[in-house]
């Protein structure tokens, strides 16, 4: 039995959330759970800044093996930006928004409620003259400056649909999700700053959309750095923001108008772009960012995410700005200068809440404890991870020397496709074990499957599905519902797959084992096998590659790529030739850790690759590689053996 952590008393004392106590846990996911159209439909109504309340909460459901489409509070009418901006002008005009740490410690810029709803109205008074109008889509390719999240703002208060692309996407990869979602207006920077080191945002962007017929090209100048310019396509924000008119009428959206797209890897190599909602989605992370943080009206909240991921656009910007909280954009990494930075801001800022990924978890830890104890932690109340499991070592050295055991750990567990927290604990209430995610929120009803689709009952290990529709689940993949519908509810008859394998103890406690389909979890970041497979298979070297993860002591993952070479060719280098072609297809977080050329792929007599075994290859575990009698040519596998790469260090 793991040990259980209590929530230490000076964490639930003067709880402030929702969900204050055990028993109103119980109490709201009985009611959650009996009736969500009707629990959720007034948790909307009384949370959100309504033009016209809703008076409906779901319609639809997975009932059908099709995935009936499904809607909540379909008749309500609303703008995002009055519920994160205008409503707290009276309240918390003077209060910080926006705590903007740059890449350098101690540069540092505030923006109060007043500002930030001053500069999203100019900038959207900007994108309208621009031509930007509801229903457009806006690309945004920024690094972590204040403009990037007031662009999505501007954007959400003119009923533009917004989507970001991660700054370290390559121009490929940029230039497929502008043309994907069909956006004419670009918004960018001259660069970004990582670690002391500019990255070319604009640059990049040119040669993204190099021959596409793009209206405009929005530049927010950050470094001063010398860029390209076309006078006919791109515009200058410093020219067009700050003379814009400093008030907006936002534009009033139906709830179910899309808020946003965003792209994650899926087990082909298209990426797929997951359509969130106005209402639903708003009303998911703002009671999320409240419910689990327990985020009080004085709390800083720090969310060192990428604006770029899922959790930058829930818990940097929606989330905390929802419920009038002040949230950090953090530019810079936990190394940069040093392994103390994250801690050095903690005590600079008087940080509270702290949330990050339990890659960067790990990398600190190597560090030691010196980088933490040299500074004063003791504002933090709430520790969080996100993004992949974190083993229990990991979630100790966060509990006793981050949070020296006063504060609570909430390790939560989502996806993009969720749009905010589904099982995690309540800070301020659920008792934790290192590496569980705990239990589901109210509402959110996990079923685990297993091997043979069949409901597993108590404690168990299966493939995880959530049995009913919730506010924040994406509605559709953009441009192709019937992948969504394939991808999500296609498996499993009524149930959302999520594409994680779970085990449920005998408390209830749900521990999450990772993924059971083709995807890739690298240090957080979410990428698909064939994403890799085919950057690969584009090198004239390579004339077959498969690509599995192994369990790696950082990252999480490593990538494990085996190739078959094309013949006549050459392995010298080979491994960062191949690296270099990925972070051109890719981008610069798409490397390979390990690189094994074979003669062959395993595959089955009708041509499948046969995974399981290169799997279990690469985790340095050849002695069980199960029934390889179905293979075509079995002697492959000696020789894949037999040429295996040591991960284990
Ligand atoms: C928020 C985010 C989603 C995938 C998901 C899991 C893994 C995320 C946890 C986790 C174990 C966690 N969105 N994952 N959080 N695994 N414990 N607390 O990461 O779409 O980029 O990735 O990440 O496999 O399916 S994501």
């Amino acid at each position: 039995m793991a040990d259980l952590y209590p929530v230490p008393e000076a964490v639930s004392a003067g709880a402030s959330g929702p969900l204050r106590t055990f028993d109103a846990y119980l109490r709201a996911a009985h009611r959650a759970g009996s009736d969500p159209s009707g629990y959720w439909l007034q948790q909307a109504r009384e949370r959100l800044a309504w033009r016209t309340p809703p008076t409906v909460g779901l319609q639809g459901g997975y009932h059908t093996v099709a995935g009936e489409p499904f809607t909540w509070f379909a008749d309500g009418v609303l703008n995002v930006t009055e519920s994160c901006l205008d409503r707290h002008l009276g309240p918390r005009g003077n209060k910080t928004a926006i705590l903007w740490e740059g890449d350098e410690p101690g540069d540092v810029r505030t923006l109060s409620y007043a500002e930030l709803h001053t500069e999203v109205c100019r900038t959207a008074n900007a994108l309208r003259h621009l031509g930007v109008g509801s229903g457009d889509r806006v690309v945004i390719y920024m690094g972590m400056v204040p403009e990037a999240a007031i662009a999505m703002l501007a954007c959400a208060r003119l009923g533009a649909i917004h989507s970001v692309v991660f700054g370290g996407f390559s121009a490929e990869s940029l230039r497929d999700r502008v043309l994907d979602c069909g956006a004419r207006v670009v918004i960018t920077q001259d660069e970004g700053r990582r670690g002391g080191r500019p990255i070319p945002l604009k640059a990049t962007t040119d040669e993204a959309l190099q021959g596409l017929e793009i209206d405009q090209v929005l530049v927010y100048r950050h470094t001063g750095a010398e860029v390209g310019f076309d006078p006919e396509r791109d515009v200058w924000w410093h020219e067009v923001v700050p003379h814009a008119g400093d008030t907006h009428r936002a534009v009033p959206m139906d709830a179910e108008d899309p808020l946003f797209i965003l792209y994650t890897s899926g087990s082909t190599g298209k990426p797929k772009g997951l359509v969130h909602t106005t209402a639903g989605y708003l009303l998911w992370t703002s009671w999320t960012c409240e419910t689990t943080f327990d985020l009080r009206e004085d709390d800083v909240f720090a969310c060192v995410a990428d604006i770029g991921w899922i959790t930058g656009h829930s818990y940097i910007v929606y989330g905390p700005l929802a419920n009038g909280a002040t949230t950090l954009m953090f530019e810079s990494t936990p190394l940069y200068p040093d392994a103390g930075r994250y801690w050095d801001m903690v005590e600079r800022h008087n940080i509270t809440v702290f949330y990050t990924a339990p890659t960067a978890i790990r990398a600190l830890a190597a560090h030691g404890s010196e980088p933490v104890e040299r500074h004063d932690r003791s504002t933090l109340r709430v520790l969080g991870t996100v993004g992949e499991p974190i083993n229990a070592d990991a979630w100790r050295w966060y509990h006793d020397v981050v949070g020296e055991g006063r504060c609570t750990i909430v390790d939560t567990w989502w996806q993009t496709e969720t749009g905010g927290h589904m099982i995690t604990p309540i800070a301020p209430i659920t008792a934790t074990k290192p590496g569980s995610a705990t239990l589901p929120l109210p509402g959110i009803l996990p079923v685990l499957l297993d091997s043979e689709d069949r409901v597993i009952f108590g404690p168990g290990e299966g493939r995880l599905c959530i049995a009913h529709p919730w506010p924040g689940q994406a509605r559709t993949v953009w441009g192709d519902h019937a992948r969504y519908v394939q991808t999500y509810f296609g498996h499993f008859r009524s149930l959302y797959f999520t594409g994680d394998g779970a085990r449920r103890d005998t408390d209830g406690y749900y521990w999450i084992t990772g993924r059971v389909d083709d995807v890739l979890n690298i240090s957080g970041h979410r990428m698909g096998t064939a994403e890799f497979e085919s950057a690969l298979n584009a090198s004239d070297e390579v004339s077959e590659a498969a690509v599995v993860p192994f369990p790696h002591d950082v990252k999480g993952q490593g990538v494990y790529a085996y190739i078959v070479l094309q013949p006549g060719s050459d392995d010298h280098e080979l491994q960062s030739r191949l690296n270099a072609l990925c972070r051109e297809r890719i981008g610069a977080h798409a490397r390979i850790d390990a690189l094994q050329i074979v003669p062959g792929l395993p595959k089955t007599r009708s041509g499948k690759v046969m995974r399981r075994i290169l799997r279990k290859v690469a985790e340095g575990q050849p002695e069980n590689l199960g029934d390889i009698s179905t293979l075509a040519d079995p002697s492959v596998v000696k020789a894949i053996v037999a040429g295996a790469v040591d991960t284990s260090g």
